[in-house]
């Protein structure tokens, strides 16, 4: 995870330069937040408590700020949620993943199967993505070059049907995670998140199998981003979000705004378009990596 430090590279030697920890340092702090889409109200939160810390330590340096603003940032980040995604005791595991068009759901699923194939666990996928012929092709076209079972069903074909025949086909055949694709747009005027319900119902009715609700967030669209998301929290129970393409934004701090606002854990960060490119989310190496507090200057 060593992507996501541009918005605040930099920002170490200016400081040093300062010298004294003045009014001028908060403000530049402040401003370096908010350019790296941390958000008002949580860039706000974190200035007071890194201003607390440092007088509390007596701090008086501005060179020994991207060392409390890391500690802070770590400490926000909630060190000891669980991160993990959660498994079935017994029988299929069925991870959804859900949020609007075009944020990586489908290239996730083709990440997280990879990963479980790799595992050595046995992987189906459902398609339940049937508003567009070509969201069932993108996701026949992963499950053959991973070697992974589909289910799919024809354009506009019951999305809720797709994901019973799915759960269904991995109880009978022994499954192990059953990824469920679901559509980011409706074409129709059903209600997306009515549409969304449904499917999470149907996955239900196999008891203990809906494991992780999975809410995908593109990095890249900052705090619009994080509107479209609360939406979804709102209606559906989401367990944890998967961050993407921070391979393609300075904008990192937007995991500060998706805990604090949200209250739901970042679990994975997607940073890159192949399979391999999905990392576990781990706090105390992003803050490193945002603040660059362990970096040389430049
Ligand atoms: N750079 C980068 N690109 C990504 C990442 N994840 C997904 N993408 C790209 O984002 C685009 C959309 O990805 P999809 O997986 O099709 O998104 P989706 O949410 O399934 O989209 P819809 O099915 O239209 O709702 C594709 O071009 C992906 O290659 C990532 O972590 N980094
Ligand atoms: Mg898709």
């Amino acid at each position: 995870m060593s992507k996501p430090r541009g918005g605040f590279a930099g920002f170490r030697g200016r400081l040093r330069s300062r010298g004294k920890l003045d009014d001028e340092t908060w403000d530049e702090l402040e401003e370096t937040l908010l350019l790296a889409d941390v958000g008002a109200s949580t860039t706000a939160v974190l200035l007071d408590q890194v201003k607390a810390r440092a007088v509390s330590e007596k701090v008086r340096d501005a060179d020994a700020l991207p060392g409390l603003l890391e500690a802070e940032i770590a400490a926000a980040l909630h060190a000891g949620a669980d991160r993990s995604l959660q498994r079935a005791s017994s029988g299929p595991s069925a991870w959804v993943l859900v949020g609007v068009n075009g944020v990586g759901k489908t290239t996730t699923i083709a990440k997280l199967a990879a990963r479980e194939v790799e595992d050595g666990h046995r992987v189906l996928l459902a398609a339940a993505d049937t508003f567009r012929a070509a969201a069932a092709d993108q996701l026949v076209h992963w499950a053959e070059r991973l070697g992974v079972e589909i289910v799919r069903a024809q354009e506009g074909a019951d999305p809720g049907s797709v994901a019973f025949d799915a759960l269904e086909a991995s109880v009978s055949r022994g499954v192990d995670v059953v990824l469920v694709d679901t559509a980011g747009r409706l074409h129709t005027k059903t209600n997306l998140m009515e549409e969304l319900k449904k499917v999470l119902r149907i996955v239900e009715r196999t008891p203990g199998a809906l494991q992780e609700v999975l809410l995908v967030l593109d990095a890249t669209t900052g705090q619009n981003g994080l509107t479209q998301a609360r939406q979804f929290t709102e209606a559906v129970g989401v367990t944890g979000v998967v961050l993407t393409k921070l391979d393609g934004t300075a904008k990192g701090g937007i995991v500060l705004a998706i805990e604090a606002e949200l209250g739901v854990p970042v679990k994975l960060v997607g940073l890159g378009e192949s399979a391999e490119d999905l990392v576990d989310f781990d706090p105390a190496e992003f803050a490193a990596a945002l603040v660059g507090a362990n970096e040389e200057d430049e």
